[in-house]
């Protein structure tokens, strides 16, 4: 079996790049040290976090010098991410710690003032039609970061480059670059489906290079400045094992999710793996997976969640998520196991997203109680430390809290337009733990600033009163989260048909929105959801076998 050489600096979610080059029949091989790198011909540099971060731990360990033998060598190399970042000179991110210095230019940070920051989500590496790595003009591909290098007209080529781009609002900005034997993605290429397992393919076999080589001159891309970004559907499977031991998906009514007879069984609409699969073939932008019950009476090591990833991440090339029971816990063995260890567990086995609920409330009960003040203590500021903020989801779970004046509570407030049941014209979001047990005194207005201040990358926000019910979003607490919190939110809970999606994409400025039920009683496709967002006009990824 022909191999890749893949370097492992960090402790990186590199399990789905990994799964990637497998499917396409390739094997890995590990660099471990700088003295494993002159043993590549093929090198691929993946990236996650912080630029100064990676290109410190890069130094420290003195791989740099043996990086740029390889580039220098001809050898076939190729940058994922913050793997491409690393190529420049520099990073606004970080601005005291040096890039390799091989593209002349320095990245810097998405403006956040007319939109959600980090740019996450499926977007064009549009190359104008020259020949680059099999990237196509009409396939989307998946991107998260907050820093990116501004795309200026002739600079990068000028340089030799030739150069794909992608635009988010009002900004261009680089998508891939390639020159000689380098080939260099912002974007997740072992994420972005068929799409992304193609431009791989093209620099495992050399297609992609030959192809630059032989048309040597660069491009120069026609810029449009249209925000090339797609609304983002994304399907959420809530798991927990039955009465019979089975682990299962399910569905709640407002977070009930036993039937409604007199046996009250789980209710039980399929198997995880099974399901993420067909969603991710009927072209689900991303899967997440809820494990909706507490692991206390079961071995960390043996999280059935673990081998659920592990599964489903070898045939599903899109985003993962998994939340539920993400906090610091203690084994059955009496030893202690932080969030952090627990994350780095998901990570490794194919989770490029954790979601944490209940702890998160509690971390921000906390950073209000000590005068909004870090000490980098809490589970989500050590997640995103590690691995950077977009690999931190916030899971966010309300419920509508009527009163009958502006001034009856200290908390964030809206005008409802659907009064409470004695006619209350007002109401704030209270936030619970534990799946919904419990009430806290805290907004989600005040829950999302503190999670952002912390960290957080995304804010996956249901709704309890929503959930469920296939009568639509709550638009007005989607609008109260979105005009408090700069990162990307989800909307979630209460779709029902493939019109909630297009009302909660055209009322709010949500950054994705997310559905369950509907999908998984078959009433309908994921498919059919973007079919119908597509013929009102409104930008998707399809899903391309
Ligand atoms: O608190 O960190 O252990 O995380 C627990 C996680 O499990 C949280 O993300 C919490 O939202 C979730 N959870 C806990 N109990 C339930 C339950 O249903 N009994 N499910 C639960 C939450 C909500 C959504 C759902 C949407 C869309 N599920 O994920 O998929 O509401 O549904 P719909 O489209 O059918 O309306 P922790």
């Amino acid at each position: 079996m022909p191999t890749v050489h893949l370097l492992d600096y960090v402790a990186g979610n590199i399990r789905s790049l990994v799964n990637a080059i497998e499917k396409l029949g390739y094997e890995v091989d590990w660099v471990r040290s700088p003295e494993d790198v002159p043993k590549a011909e093929k090198l691929i540099l993946p990236g996650v976090g912080h630029f100064g971060h990676c290109m410190s731990q890069l130094a420290q360990a003195n791989y740099l010098p043996a990086i740029k033998k390889h580039i220098d060598a001809g050898k076939p190399f190729m940058g994922i991410c913050v793997g491409l970042q690393a190529l420049f000179e520099g990073s606004e991110e970080d601005p005291s710690t040096p890039g390799l210095g091989v593209i002349k230019s320095s990245l810097n940070e998405f403006n956040d003032s007319d939109k959600s920051v980090p740019h996450i989500g499926w977007n064009s590496a549009d190359t104008c039609g020259w020949p680059m790595y099999d990237l196509r003009p009409d396939s989307k591909y998946y991107y998260v970061h907050s820093y990116k290098s501004s795309y200026i007209k002739g600079q990068l080529e000028a340089q030799g480059w030739t150069v794909a781009t992608g635009t988010y609002g009002k900004e261009t900005f680089v998508g891939a670059v390639a020159k000689g034997n380098i080939y260099a993605t912002q974007f997740h290429p072992e994420k972005s489906g068929v799409a992304g397992l193609r431009t791989i393919r093209a620099f495992l076999t050399g297609e992609g290079a030959k192809a630059l080589r032989d048309n040597p001159a660069s491009n120069i891309p026609n810029l449009q400045f249209r925000d090339s970004l797609t609304r983002r559907v994304i399907a959420c499977l809530d798991v927990r094992t039955n009465d019979q031991g089975d682990l299962v998906v399910t569905k709640g009514d407002q977070y009930d999710v036993r039937e409604k007879g007199s046996d009250r069984n789980v209710r039980n609409l399929g198997k995880p793996v099974e399901m993420a699969k067909r969603y991710y073939e009927e072209g689900a932008d991303e899967v997440t997976f809820l494990n909706i019950t507490s692991f206390r009476d079961c071995p960390v090591a043996d999280l059935p969640m673990l081998e659920i990833l592990r599964q489903t991440s070898r045939t599903v090339f899109v985003p993962l998520t998994i939340g539920g029971g993400i906090r610091d816990t203690v084994d059955t063995d009496g030893t202690k196991v932080s969030a952090l260890e627990i994350a780095t567990m998901y990570f490794k086995s194919g989770a490029d997203k954790v979601s944490i609920g209940s702890d998160a409330v509690l971390a921000a009960e906390e950073y209000y109680s000590l005068g909004q003040k870090l000490f980098g203590n809490t589970a989500i500021e050590q997640i995103s430390r590690a691995y950077g903020n977009q690999a931190v989801v916030v899971s966010v779970d309300p419920k509508r809290v009527y009163v009958p004046k502006l001034d009856a509570t200290r908390h964030n407030i809206i005008h409802t337009q659907y009064p409470g049941p004695k006619g209350e014209a007002f109401c704030w979001y209270a936030c619970t733990i534990k799946g919904g047990r419990e009430t806290r005194d805290m907004d989600v207005v005040e829950l999302v600033q503190a999670v952002e201040a912390m960290g957080a990358g995304e804010i996956l926000l249901n709704c309890i009163d929503k959930d469920g019910t296939n009568s639509g979003f709550d638009l007005e607490l989607i609008s109260q989260v979105k005009s408090a919190t700069r990162i990307p939110v989800i909307a979630s809970s209460g779709a029902g048909n493939p019109g909630h999606f297009e009302e909660v994409f055209n009322k709010t400025t949500t950054d994705a929105a997310l559905g369950a039920g509907m999908f998984h009683r078959g009433e309908y496709t994921v498919k059919q959801v973007k079919d119908h967002l597509q013929s009102k006009g409104l930008v998707v990824r399809q899903f391309e076998g």
